[in-house]
């Protein structure tokens, strides 16, 4: 599959000393200036990268240069990001067809499938995400992986009631046979995600075998609220590297 994908190539802004912050920023304005036209209704993801894109976004609204917007943050921190930059929110309640949704990722591999929620915020990024026409990652080159679940955790999002039946069970799933699971912890504490349940991180020594068959298992766990595996649902992964920026569709 990966073979047969188009990749487009530009040196962009990127220099060859350029740090990890200042690909972060390319690619995160390039999302929004190649990807959103006035009148959409636009995802706002969480994270380091798609912060950038928030900030082009309201940078783009404040000249007029974009109008009539609207936008659906993924989590509390994007949203008062978005509040402070004065871009009009709504929700999926009112707006359940997004136009695009832009991104970071922590893996992505060469079907553009994903690994996603080191964050903590997969919940609402998926919920947002999958209802938008066109789904564009933005993300550095150190994110590219031969198999997902190799380059760190894999979260899953599970109800705080009887988390440890939960992760026991996660554990002990045959498609994920052999994977370490531990509790997300911030300080003392389980960490808390925005809609107040637990994340199990989910640590694998080989690439996660069948990504399909571990999210079809994890997923029908009772307890287990939503998982990090996002297959099946990019439409283009914006890349930038030293040498320059790759849009892969
Ligand atoms: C979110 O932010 C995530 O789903 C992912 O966990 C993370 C990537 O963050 P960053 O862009 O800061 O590396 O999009």
């Amino acid at each position: 599959l990966g073979t047969s994908r188009r990749v487009t190539r530009s040196a962009g802004r990127v220099r060859m000393a350029a740090s990890v912050d200042e690909l972060k920023k390319v690619v995160g304005y390039k999302s929004v200036d190649d990807y959103v036209t006035s009148g959409m209704v636009v995802g706002l993801g969480t994270g380091s990268t798609a912060y950038f894109a928030v900030e082009r976004l309201g940078e783009k609204l404040k000249s007029g240069e974009l109008k009539d917007i609207v936008a659906i943050p993924t989590s509390i921190r994007t949203k008062e990001q978005a509040e402070g930059l004065g871009i009009p929110l709504v929700t999926l309640d009112t707006h359940p067809v997004l136009d695009v949704a832009i991104d970071g990722a922590d893996e992505y591999d060469d079907d553009l499938n994903l690994v996603k929620g080191r964050g903590g915020a997969l919940l609402r990024e998926k919920m947002v995400e999958v209802q938008a026409k066109k789904f564009i990652v933005i993300v550095d080159d150190s994110k590219k992986v031969p198999g997902l679940g190799v380059s760190g955790a894999m979260p899953v999002e599970v109800t705080p009631f009887c988390w440890e039946y939960t992760l026991n069970k996660l554990k002990g799933a045959a498609s994920v046979a052999g994977c370490d699971a531990k509790l997300r912890m911030e300080g003392d504490e389980p960490y808390v995600t925005d809609n107040d349940n637990y994340i199990v991180d989910l640590y694998f020594e080989e690439p996660i075998k069948d990504a399909n068959a571990a999210a079809k298992e994890i997923l029908e766990m009772v307890g287990v609220v939503e998982h990090g595996l996002f297959l099946d649902m990019t439409t283009a992964v914006i890349v930038a590297g030293k040498e320059g920026v790759e849009v892969i569709e």
